[in-house]
């Protein structure tokens, strides 16, 4: 076994080097040379709409960031797991709580699979929901405004990986964990982690109204490691299939210890016959601690409440809850094709694509059609869910989609290809190389019911000469495929902010239109807003100063204040007051210690200011807003500590607003 894993890992590198070479050369871009009607194929005219929203992971850089398709054009990156200066995201007293866990406020993430809501298996497009896999988080996203308005913490987990994933009408997302871990935590030796540790998978179901998560309940399984999960679609509505390996529940150099077996499993969970075992009261009310965040549109700010309980179920008292079906080898990917009926699992060092069938699987459960079992789990017997296999279709298979068409592709890590086969015969139909080392593909709708198949988007983990090289950190990028002929056309490459796994697309069509143009100010229920200038005013409380302050095109108001000193604690709560579409103002003050605030149209946020000197001291707009945006600013003055100057300021302004 070592060997063949050391000879795929030679070939790792061989294929970098080669492909790295092949390919290098300023001269040399003939390769890469697009043809015209490609060209055109991507070309979004000035003033003209994308087709489709792409919404691609930032990995490690814990965001999730908003391209148009096919142009590959960005327009925002929305901040979930990470603080956001540009957007004081984790920076204003409003969104602070988002990033609150049992662990404190963590400034970051590393967020991986991000998954648009389904309402009978298609895409509904109004939320996008992603995993934190570090500290494990699953965020849920907006698609009216585009903002993070919830983060619920994971209890029992480490490595949110296999995460986050819907359910046909989203009636769950669902999380797993990578590492396995003693649950609950307790201080013993790691060696002993065969037979102790545990994998949590764990259901949240969402509210249909309005998407409030909730942790509904968790699986306490064998301590595997949790990869990747996807859920069933039609017959297989109601199970949830998750990739595992390290099934040889190693805990240390796991590159060779947990490489050792032939098969590790994908895991099958009835998550109705959980949701019968819950009501049934056949659970264990386990104590926890976990954050769970929500920001209200209303009140413009997040609050933090606690959970500490979750509802376990163990698979062993569970009969019928979990199977193991055996897969080869080291499975990564988990993929349910848009019928429900065909389970594809890449083996990261297997020479073949896995398919099983959920009606065999199905059937087999109903013939006790078993091998063996383990920790009281049925493995399901290999021949008896196995539908076929891709054969010899490439070297490390990562993940695949599905046009909607019968056709599934695959990505191959080592070989840096797209391989795009036919579900039921499993022959391979096209291959198209990718600029290097691809990892996750993208078909909007492709992993739903119903796919809108045109476009194949390849997320690649190493780009070496693809770009102008920026030093020793070069950018990571996508590639866009045509895929709406018998073979795969390369498009367009486009860099990508930090490491885009999994990428979510929808037709623009879909939710452009709901987008939000502004925040109205008479429903701004903020404890600190002020809807009017004549509101606006100054008060200390102590050595607290509340400033509630409001911004218009283009003035502050007030504008000038005095009676501040030394040693207080300076609240900006800052309104703008306008009604516009495309209108945000922003504000910063010298030497506060946080970042600007970015203000939209009908909001209020609010910073934090310690004056440390004595004198006058300016703040401004930081976003140019109008013909007279240089003319937005405004003084403090600081007197020294016990200084008889009382609080006073203007509200006059000296009308100099371009309007
Ligand atoms: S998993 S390739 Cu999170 Cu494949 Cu990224
Ligand atoms: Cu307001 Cu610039």
């Amino acid at each position: 076994m070592k060997t063949i894993f050391k000879s795929l890992l030679a070939i790792t590198v061989l294929s970098i080097v080669l492909s790295s070479c092949g390919n290098g050369g300023s001269g040399n871009r003939a390769q890469g040379a697009l043809t015209g009607s490609a060209a055109e194929k991507v070309y979004v005219a000035p003033g003209e709409h994308d087709e489709f929203y792409a919404f691609v992971s930032g990995g490690f850089s814990g965001q999730l960031a908003v391209y148009g398709l096919p142009s590959g054009r960005l327009f925002k990156v929305i901040p979930v797991f990470s603080v956001d200066a540009e957007k004081a995201y984790g920076f204003n007293e409003e969104t602070k709580p988002m990033l609150n866990t049992s662990f404190g406020q963590i400034p970051w993430g590393d967020s991986h699979h991000p998954d648009i809501s389904q309402t009978n298996g298609e895409l509904d497009g109004r939320w996008i929901f992603i995993n934190e896999n570090n500290t494990p988080r699953i965020a849920k996203i907006d698609l009216t405004t585009f903002e993070t308005t919830e983060i619920i913490e994971i209890p029992n987990s480490a490595g949110n990986h296999s995460s986050s994933y819907v359910t046909e009408n989203t009636e769950y997302v669902i999380a797993g964990t990578r590492f396995s871990v003693p649950v609950p935590q307790r201080d013993m030796p790691i060696s002993e982690y065969k037979g102790n540790f545990k994998g949590a998978l764990s259901f949240l179901s969402v509210d249909p109204e309005n998407g409030r998560m909730d942790l509904s309940f968790q699986i306490l399984m064998p301590g595997f490691d949790y990869d990747k999960a996807h859920p069933g679609r039609g017959d297989s509505h109601g199970w949830f299939f998750y990739t595992t390996y390290n099934t040889e529940e190693a805990n240390s150099l796991l590159e060779v210890n947990a490489s050792q077996n032939d098969k590790d499993f994908i895991a099958a969970i009835n998550w109705k016959k959980a949701e019968e075992y819950i009501k049934a009261g056949n659970y264990k009310t386990m104590p926890t601690r976990y954050a769970h965040n929500i920001y209200d549109e209303e009140t413009h700010s997040a609050k933090t409440t606690w959970g500490n309980e979750v509802k376990v179920l163990d698979p062993a008292e569970c009969p019928g809850l979990v199977y193991f079906l055996p897969t080869p080898k080291s499975p990564h990917g988990c993929d349910v094709d848009p019928s429900g009926e065909y389970i594809v699992a890449s083996g990261k060092l297997s020479a073949d694509v896995t398919v099983h069938s959920f009606s065999k699987m199905i059937k087999a459960i109903e013939e006790e059609n078993f091998s063996g079992e383990a920790y009281g789990i049925p493995i399901i017997d290999f021949e008896a869910v196995h539908a076929g296999s891709v054969k010899q279709s490439g070297l490390g298979p990562l993940h695949t989609e599905f046009d909607g068409e019968g056709n599934a592709y695959t990505t191959f890590f080592i070989s840096s290809e797209v391989v795009k086969w036919k579900l039921g015969t499993w022959e391979v139909i096209d291959r198209k190389p990718t600029y290097y080392s691809v990892g996750h593909l993208m078909i909007p709708g492709g992993n739903s019911r119903k796919p809108f198949g045109k476009y194949l988007l390849a997320m690649n983990k190493i780009t070496k000469d693809r770009y102008l090289p920026t030093g020793p950190e070069v950018t990571q990028s996508a590639q866009l495929y045509d895929i709406t002929g018998e073979k795969m056309e390369l498009l367009l490459d486009f860099p990508t902010i930090g490491e885009p796994h999994y990428a979510a697309a929808i037709p623009a069509d879909m939710i452009a239109k709901n987008s939000k143009k502004i925040y109205k100010l008479d429903e701004n229920k903020h404890p600190y807003a002020v809807r009017s200038e004549a509101e606006a005013k100054v008060e200390r409380n102590g050595n607290e100063v509340h400033i509630y302050l409001t911004m218009i095109r283009s003035h502050f108001a007030p504008d000038n204040i005095e009676g501040v000193q030394v040693g207080d604690k300076v609240y900006f709560h800052v309104t703008n007051l306008e009604q516009d579409y495309d209108v945000p103002h922003g504000i910063s003050m010298i030497g506060a210690q946080t970042s600007e605030l970015l203000i939209m149209p009908g909001q209020t946020e609010t910073f934090i200011w310690y004056p440390k000197r004595v004198g006058i001291w300016p703040f401004y707009c930081t976003d140019f807003c109008s013909a007279l945006h240089q003319e937005m600013q405004g003084y403090i003055r600081v007197s020294p500590k016990g200084s008889s100057v009382p609080i006073s300021f203007t509200l006059d302004g000296d009308a100099v607003d371009a309007e």
